[in-house]
């Protein structure tokens, strides 16, 4: 089996919540490694990371210990970074085995042509303002001179202050399914220029969960932890289910 998550946000809202998360996300990720091959984290798993040469943030011990346990019994876990997670270094890999992208990619898992993306950053034409922060914040001019000038402990701070006003924007109970729209979109375009067939394209970002079939078009959207998990598995005939 192949499983697929996104927006855990691990580290979000109070020390009791960011808790209760990191135990959820342990106890699945234990759950599915009974038969998991592959485990395909597609961005934001971190409400928020900023990796330093030789400093990261502290927390998530639980994860990545359970992360590093899990690829050095052979499980290839494989991490897409998201709008909160993309200022991530080697430290993941080095430590937990993690293989790191942060682009999104085309993988064959259980004999079917996967597209995975975390979400951001794509059919925002029309938003100039996400589009210049999108840069600067991508720019690696501009996280080498982050790291060189500012303290960790007021990255940290910063960070932690952006993400929570980032996260009430997509809160879960406030989303309709239009917010996929525009992936679908992206996917539907994606699919008629692409040079290959892709069997599923799977996204995270919007924090709403949607299994969308239209023909030979399928998007599946992985929603959020904020109520329980979500996630999508697939199987070695590669069929794919959101639950
Ligand atoms: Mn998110």
């Amino acid at each position: 089996m192949h499983y697929f998550a996104s927006d855990i946000h691990l580290g979000a809202g109070t020390p009791a919540e960011a808790h209760a998360t990191e135990h959820r996300f342990v106890a699945w990720l234990d759950r599915v490694a009974t038969d998991a091959e592959t485990i395909v984290l597609a961005g934001d798993i971190f409400d928020f990371w900023f990796e330093y040469r030789r400093v990261v943030p502290q927390g998530f011990t639980r994860s990545l210990a359970k992360l590093a346990e899990l690829t050095e019994r052979g499980i290839r876990v494989v991490l897409l970074t998201g709008n909160h997670d993309m200022w991530v270094g080697d430290y993941l890999t080095r430590e937990c085995g993690i293989e790191l992208y942060t682009t999104p990619q085309i993988l064959t898992l259980g004999g079917a042509r996967l597209f995975v993306a975390h979400g951001d950053n794509m059919k925002i034409d029309g938003d100039w303002l996400l589009k210049a922060m999108n840069a600067t914040f991508r720019s690696r001019l501009a996280r080498v001179l982050f790291s060189w000038l500012v303290h960790p402990d007021l990255a940290v701070r910063f960070g932690r202050w952006w993400s929570g006003n980032s996260r009430k924007r997509h809160q879960r109970s406030t989303l309709t399914e239009a917010v996929t729209e525009p992936l679908i979109a992206y996917a539907r375009e994606h699919a008629t220029t692409a040079t290959e067939l892709i069997d599923h394209y799977i996204f995270g970002h919007m924090h709403f969960p949607r299994d969308y079939r239209d023909g030979a078009l399928h998007t599946v959207h992985l929603g959020c932890w904020e109520e329980g998990e979500s996630y999508a598995m697939l199987d070695n005939a590669g069929h794919i289910t959101l639950k």
